[in-house]
């Protein structure tokens, strides 16, 4: 080979390999790390160090949930109901015969109402024993995460989507099948596992109106409804979520010691939440789940405290407006939320454009979170850094950044599936 060929090929290689290097430069710095300090996880607010699990399970643990309660989500109320439960249908030889589906309704009465949800569930055949089920709320009604025609289609309030075709808060016949390709049912299904799923809109519609779903019933007649707004929609959904778990403790076809509340987006930010006040979800996950969810607030990278309580002022507790543009002034931030979880195992997925959603702050909330997992002897998340797109962590807290938008995928599902097959 002459010297002349040599030089070449080094050029090129040198040229390639600082393609690269700026390529990663910049999708650094499209993430990059603001100034800010977070409170301390392990310190009381009187100042008392916790140094055992029994120590945080003691005080500090109810001290932070009573903290997110009063700041953050808002209190659910204690209220007085009934739930009832009914099987509206009952196929054994769904999906080409591999599973079960079951439609439920639960039934919720309280002194001055009562509203239904409807919960629909795959259950595979191929094991003996009562599966691991997957239990997550769908965005726009039961009948739109499958094509399987038995599926009843949502009679509750839903979002209008020009994308989805839903107009008028209703939803049809014409949206069957629609959120096909975030529900992979017959690879969950193969993998044995159980689906259980309902649409959010069931338990309260997502509009600033406290006087239809969970909230009017269980508000105090003689209160008015503004008093309500003490506790916000994703304080109800999770609400919902728990309620849930109350029939599948009840359903021998699954295995209610292995429900993994799921969520992504808004519905991650309420797993998130119900999996911090009901410890019978035995594994949490969020999707994309941001501000509100898994991310930092602290960090003001994409969507802030100020911007979700503009565009969403029904989600969180009234109070946790006079923290706008105030962040420093919440006495929690949202690591101490996933410390919540601990010692369950926890799964945060982020997506790299998903820039309003602040992959790295969900990622640097497990960081800091760890170290409630190791008063456990757990394994948490180790590396302030951010792992290589697509290469998931599965440690007691599980994290993977993939490629490409906002979104629930079929990568984040095999994550999913194998985060759940490593902890169960
Ligand atoms: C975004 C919102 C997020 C997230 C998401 C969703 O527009 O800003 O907080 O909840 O919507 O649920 O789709």
């Amino acid at each position: 080979m002459s010297l002349r060929v040599v030089a070449v090929f080094f050029l090129v290689l040198n040229t390639i390999t600082f393609a690269i290097k700026a390529q990663t430069i910049i999708k650094n710095a499209k993430i990059k790390e603001p100034d800010y300090s977070i409170p301390q996880l392990l310190t009381t607010q009187s100042g008392v160090q916790i140094k055992t699990f029994k120590e945080w399970e003691a005080t500090r643990r109810p001290e932070i949930l009573a903290l997110f309660e009063s700041e953050v989500y808002g209190t659910q109320p204690k209220g007085i109901y009934n739930l009832s439960y009914k099987i509206l249908e009952n196929d054994t030889v769904a999906l080409q015969n591999s599973a079960i589906r079951k439609q439920c309704a639960i039934k919720v009465t309280t002194a001055r109402d009562s509203l239904q949800f409807n919960l629909l569930m795959y259950i595979p055949k191929s094991i003996s024993q009562p599966p691991p089920v997957f239990l997550g709320y769908n965005f726009y009604g039961n009948h739109t995460i499958t094509n399987d025609p038995a599926v009843y289609v949502s009679k509750s309030w839903v979002m209008n989507s020009s994308s989805m075709g839903t107009n008028h808060n209703t939803a049809t016949e014409a949206t069957r099948g629609k959120r096909l390709h975030r529900w992979p049912i017959e690879a969950i299904i193969k993998a044995g596992f159980a689906v259980a799923t309902m649409h959010y809109g069931d338990v309260d519609p997502d509009k600033n109106d406290f006087s239809d779903g969970i909230h009017r019933l269980l508000s105090n007649s003689k209160q008015k409804f503004e008093n309500n707004k003490s506790w916000g929609n994703i304080a109800s959904w999770a609400w919902g979520l728990s309620r849930l778990m109350d029939y599948l403790v009840e359903d021998i076809a699954i295995d209610a010691k292995k429900v993994i509340i799921f969520g992504h987006s808004r519905l991650g930010k309420a797993a998130l939440w119900a999996g911090a006040l009901d410890q019978r979800f035995s594994m949490i996950i969020s999707n994309d789940s941001g501000c509100g969810g898994a991310a930092l607030f602290r960090r003001k990278e994409g969507e802030t405290i100020k911007d979700i309580n503009a565009n969403f002022p029904h989600w969180f507790a009234a109070k946790f407006k006079k923290y706008d543009d105030n962040e420093d002034k919440l006495p929690v931030d949202q690591h101490l939320l996933l410390s919540l979880i601990a010692p369950r195992p926890l799964y945060i997925a982020s997506a790299e454009n998903d820039l309003w959603a602040d992959p790295k702050g969900e990622y640097l909330s497990a960081y800091y979170a760890t170290p409630v997992y190791e008063l456990y002897g757990k394994e948490g998340i180790l590396s302030k850094n951010l792992p290589p797109t697509g290469q998931p962590i599965y440690q007691d807290i599980g994290y993977h950044i993939r490629e490409g938008d906002h979104n629930l995928t079929a990568y984040d599902w095999l994550q999913f599936i194998a985060f759940a097959k490593k902890h169960f």
